[in-house]
């Protein structure tokens, strides 16, 4: 921990940094609560060079991003609760400080707020009408964003590095009859998921600035439940809409975590969908498209399958792109998000008649 103290102090925090600690559980990049010695809090995280890296696209994009939102918030109360504040460096404008190995950026921490894994109803209607709010509030940005992870969301891509991964074998678990059995399944659904990418190309389906990693733990909260600020901006680039209401599905639609091994309690909560689809088609009013809203439904099936691409390649892989704590980790998320997928699959009708 001293020496993330060291690299905190390359930042323009405002005393000497008293303690600092791990949070968070993302899958990617590190994350450390730092508190100087008068009490002010920051987040300082190491960003994954691996997996972003263009790290100065990265941080062009959070910039902007935050100070287009900071000018849309003015004159509301709280400004730094709503929306993140980057810290610059201490010796110069840039904010991003590197060792050359690794790279570092820093954020002020938001008082008195929480993260939370689930959510009930009326804490999703917050959630979709802050999510929608924040594509709203995106959509008139004239600075040109890059794509972080270039094709992040683009499923006809997933495929293909899923069916990459199959050919390396690389860990040799392919031989396994659960493995082939699942990339049946996948391969079954491979063209109806990707229509998105054909909608896209046809020019009826545009695509805009996404926040693209929606999940339930990117959003703060404050004590009464109502969300204050979305955070984890790195994946923040155009993408389909698709991308920030399906992952939102995927993850607080679900009853249990995406790694829960018990796949008997996975279950879409259509609660949660009713009401953050109400939240957040109240937001998106002025911009969503038929196309975009007919489809809500299709997107919130896609996520848990891209997901469940994405993990099962990297268990094919050998497990080199997402953190796992114990050597299934990815097989089990897999199961988990396939389990999800199926009983979207099943609820379409049902949300389709809800949305229309
Ligand atoms: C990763 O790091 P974290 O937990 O915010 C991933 C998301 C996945 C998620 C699955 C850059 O997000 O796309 O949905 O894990 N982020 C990246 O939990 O790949
Ligand atoms: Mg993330």
């Amino acid at each position: 921990m001293e020496k993330i103290a060291r690299i905190a102090g390359h930042f323009a925090v405002d005393a000497p940094v008293r303690e600092v600690s791990p949070i968070g559980n993302g899958l990617i990049n590190d994350s450390y609560r730092v508190i100087t010695e008068s009490g002010e809090g920051y987040v300082l995280q190491r960003i994954n060079h691996a997996i972003f890296k263009d790290v100065d696209l990265l941080q062009h994009n959070m910039e902007c991003v935050t100070a287009h939102i900071r000018r849309k918030l003015e004159g509301a109360e709280d400004i730094d609760r709503k929306v993140l504040r980057l810290i610059p460096l201490r010796d110069s404008v840039k904010t991003c400080w590197t060792d050359g190995d690794s790279y570092w950026r820093m954020t002020a921490l938001i008082k008195d707020s929480v993260t939370v894994e689930t959510v009930t109803p009326d804490s999703s209607y917050h959630a979709g009408k802050a999510f929608g709010e924040f594509q709203a509030m995106l959509s008139d940005m004239t600075e040109t964003l890059g794509e972080t992870i270039p094709d992040f969301h683009n499923m006809e891509l997933r495929a293909r590095q899923l069916e990459e991964a199959v050919a390396a074998d690389a860990a040799g678990r392919c031989s396994d009859p659960e493995v082939q059995a699942i990339l049946e399944e996948m391969r079954s659904y491979m063209d109806e998921m990707c229509k998105a990418e054909r909608m896209h190309r046809e020019g009826i389906l545009p695509k805009r600035i996404c926040h693209c990693d929606t999940k339930v733990s990117n959003m703060l909260f404050d004590k009464e439940g109502n969300v204050l600020c979305v955070i984890d901006l790195d994946t923040v680039m155009p993408s389909f809409v698709f991308s920030d209401f399906g992952d939102f599905m995927r993850t607080a639609g679900n009853k249990v975590a995406e790694d829960c091994p018990d796949i008997g309690k996975v279950e879409f909560d259509m609660d949660i969908f009713r009401a953050f689809t109400r939240g957040y088609l109240e937001a998106t009013r002025s911009f969503l498209t038929s196309v975009e809203k007919e489809n809500l439904p299709y997107a919130a099936a896609l996520f848990p399958f891209m997901q469940a691409v994405r993990f099962f390649a990297d268990y094919i892989n050998g497990d080199t792109y997402y953190k796992i704590a114990y050597p299934e980790h990815n097989l089990v998320r897999t199961r988990n998000q396939m389990a999800l997928f199926r009983d979207v699959m099943s609820r379409q009708d049902e949300m389709r008649s809800f949305i229309i």
